[in-house]
């Protein structure tokens, strides 16, 4: 099914798109589902719909294996209200937390229906690494499982994009690409994997804040594309990048990843720094941790970096550098994504 007016579509036209004929009638007593959180080495920053998540660009992330979200779904008979529990606790109905939930839940909700919805998050929520992503690809998939509606994965993609765009890549293990698509109504704007598996490689969050952010990520994307004079060089950086990280996967170069990684996120940083008002997420830790990084590569060792949207560092590094990592930056929370 295709819609007259493409320029105005909404999230509810692409569920409807996808769901075609399938029932909203809830198949079992409950959903659940998980999903890996995700780290991204060639970054997603600027939308080119954001309604729809679309991104400008393609991205790249590698998958945390066992660190994510695990979310389960059930109607709540006779109830007037969603209820929303994270981590074993109830989550005020006023929360942001809860209000995008509901927002999307009302996407999927058969009339005068309210769920309970029940995520628990294996992601250190402290140590800064995002969890919407994760929280958003187990909730499709639990919501699949509610329905019985057997979408490909393709499908499913698309449907996390909607809640969060890098949700889109937490529908898979491992090295994911997005796709960004070039139709309006980013039917052809979804993850997929990326062969090739890497036992040794490690990444290790370095905390330097848990503080809330000043500026969501969603807003700062948006900021940096409508204003930063640098975003224009954004695109040619992405796809010289993508390349080199896939040529890098592929013959398993980790200084070439560790590089094209390092030097991707530090231009997507430097975008935000030129827009205005600025968008800067480092706080003096933040470089300090940098430079400690910097001064291991001098005496020869491939320890390397990524930052995303706040101030936390992750290291990326082979498994025969662990001992190294953690007598450096003491208090590191290692992952081994394909372990
Ligand atoms: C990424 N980030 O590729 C980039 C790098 C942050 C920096 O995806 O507005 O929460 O929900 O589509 O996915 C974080 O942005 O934004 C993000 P929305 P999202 O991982």
């Amino acid at each position: 099914m295709r819609v007259a007016s493409m320029a105005s579509l909404k999230k509810a036209d692409i569920v409807r798109m996808i769901l075609g004929e399938r029932a909203r009638v809830p198949r079992k007593a409950e959903g659940r589902a998980f999903a890996p959180a995700n780290i991204a080495l060639c970054k997603y920053w600027g939308k080119r719909n954001e309604e729809l998540n679309l991104p400008i660009t393609p991205s790249l992330s590698v998958s945390l294996g066992t660190l994510g979200s695990t979310t389960r779904i059930a109607v709540r008979e006779g109830a007037s209200a969603d209820e929303v529990m994270l981590n074993g606790k109830p989550v005020p109905p006023r929360s942001k937390f809860a209000k995008a939930i509901g927002y999307y839940l009302n996407l999927y909700r058969p009339p005068g229906v309210f769920f309970r919805l029940d995520t628990e998050n294996t992601v250190p929520t402290a140590a800064g690494m995002a969890s919407s992503a994760s929280g958003f690809a187990a909730f499709v998939r639990a919501l699949d499982d509610l329905f019985d509606w057997r979408l490909a994965p393709r499908h499913l993609s698309i449907l996390a994009r909607l809640g969060s765009g890098s949700a889109c890549r937490s529908l898979y293990d491992g090295f994911v690409e997005w796709q960004a698509g070039a139709e309006e109504d980013g039917m052809d704007s979804y993850a997929e994997p990326v062969p090739g598996t890497w036992p040794a490689l490690r990444l290790g969050v370095v905390k330097v804040s848990v503080a809330e952010k000043e500026i969501s990520s969603r807003d700062a994307m948006k900021r940096t594309r409508r204003t930063s004079a640098l975003y224009e060089a954004w695109p040619v950086k992405v796809a010289h990048d993508l390349a080199l990280i896939k040529d890098a996967i592929e013959s398993r170069d980790f200084e070439l990843l560790g590089r094209t990684a390092e030097s991707n996120a530090l231009a997507m940083h430097a975008t935000g720094m030129a827009a205005w008002p600025p968008v800067l997420f480092w706080l003096p830790d933040s470089v300090a941790v940098m430079r400690r990084i910097w001064s291991l590569r001098e005496a020869g060792h491939a320890v390397y970096f990524t930052m995303d949207a706040g101030p936390n560092v992750k290291l990326l590094f082979l498994a025969t550098d662990t001992a190294l990592v953690q007598e450096h930056f003491p208090g590191v929370e290692l992952v081994a994504p394909f372990a």
